[in-house]
């Protein structure tokens, strides 16, 4: 199976982060054209610092990359580069997150991030025929009060996203947290997504299951420590977006061979691949799929399971 099948392969990302698509090349011409003095002397020194060992040393890189995203021409540029990526790897259809408060709570205006998002996601249907919905995250390390803010803030907006999600440092922050606010967003009419069972236990996948009603689990992979869980899922086909490098970048699994991908696809659970913050963690869905080949000995019939998965777990139709 050589790349050039896999990449013909039509295939949905369902667990992106825009923020996470920042590569470093392109943040460092933003911290340049908005005159941002950075903490690295140079690309490669930043790209030294792309070693972490579990999530919040990824997170707190994450959330210092961000910082050089300042109009919305920058959240243009950064949503347009990751759909030139997609159009070049055979991923016809997206369903990215953004984390508002990252950029709200540094003085940036909603309106910023989510109009230079929303027109470069329009520029992407129209230019590269990539189908789009976007999901805005809320940041489960804040509390409840500041999820509410950002949903009241979204308002104006509602026809630009079509589910909320919930992202960011997992432990100690279950999604009961947030049973209020997403209880809002679908009275609102949003669907709902979150991650569960990266970090955290099996408990927090129940939890965003039965709590917050969610139509997907982000990650989801430690569902596998529990059997009851795992059958239901199979039973409700319910999807998980699970992004193998980025488990191996934060040790979630020590190595790709150790990763559970393969095995919940066998026991028929609808797994999906996707590359959650690929500028940081090696790469974009393609790449996603090659280190499962390369690591994990995916079959051709395997490939051609998952990507049908990542079309059949999408929320959004053609728009
Ligand atoms: C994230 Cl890998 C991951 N997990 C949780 N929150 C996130 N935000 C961006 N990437
Ligand atoms: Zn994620």
């Amino acid at each position: 199976m050589d790349e050039s099948w896999l990449k013909a392969l039509p295939k949905a990302e369902l667990h992106l982060h825009l923020e996470g698509a920042l590569e470093p090349d392109l943040l460092f011409s933003l911290a340049k054209r908005n005159a941002i003095d950075l903490p690295w002397g140079s690309v490669d020194a930043l790209r030294q610092a792309y070693s972490f060992n579990n999530l919040q040393e990824f997170l707190d890189l994450y959330y210092q990359g961000a910082n050089v995203l300042r109009t919305e021409q920058d959240f243009y540029d950064l949503t347009r580069a990751y759909l030139q990526r997609c159009k070049a790897q055979g991923v016809v259809h997206v369903e990215p997150f953004y984390d508002p408060q990252t950029h709200t709570d540094r003085g940036i205006p909603f309106a910023v991030a989510m109009e230079g998002i929303s027109s470069a996601l329009r520029d992407g249907r129209d230019e590269f025929g990539i189908t789009s919905g976007l999901i805005l995250s809320f940041l489960r390390h804040l509390p409840e009060e500041e999820a509410f803010k950002t949903l009241e803030q979204a308002m104006p907006y509602r026809d630009s996203f079509f589910a909320v999600g919930l992202d960011s440092s997992e432990k100690g922050h279950p999604p009961s947290k947030f049973e209020r606010v997403f209880a809002k967003a679908r009275a609102e009419g949003f669907l709902a997504v979150a991650h569960a069972g990266e970090e955290g236990p099996p408990e927090y996948v129940w939890e965003a299951l039965d709590l917050l009603k969610v139509s997907r689990i982000d990650h989801g992979v430690r569902a596998a420590e529990d059997p009851r869980l795992i059958e239901r899922l199979v039973e409700e086909q319910i999807p998980l977006t699970v992004c193998p490098l980025s488990n191996i970048k934060l040790c979630v699994f020590d190595n790709m061979q150790d990763h559970n991908i393969l095995k919940l696809l066998e026991q028929g659970v609808k797994v999906t691949v996707n590359s959650d913050d690929p500028a940081y963690f090696g790469g974009y869905v393609l790449e996603n799929f090659t280190a499962l080949r390369d690591g994990l000995g995916m079959t051709q019939d395997q490939a051609r399971r998952l990507a049908q998965n990542s079309l059949d777990a999408r929320l959004v139709s053609a728009v």
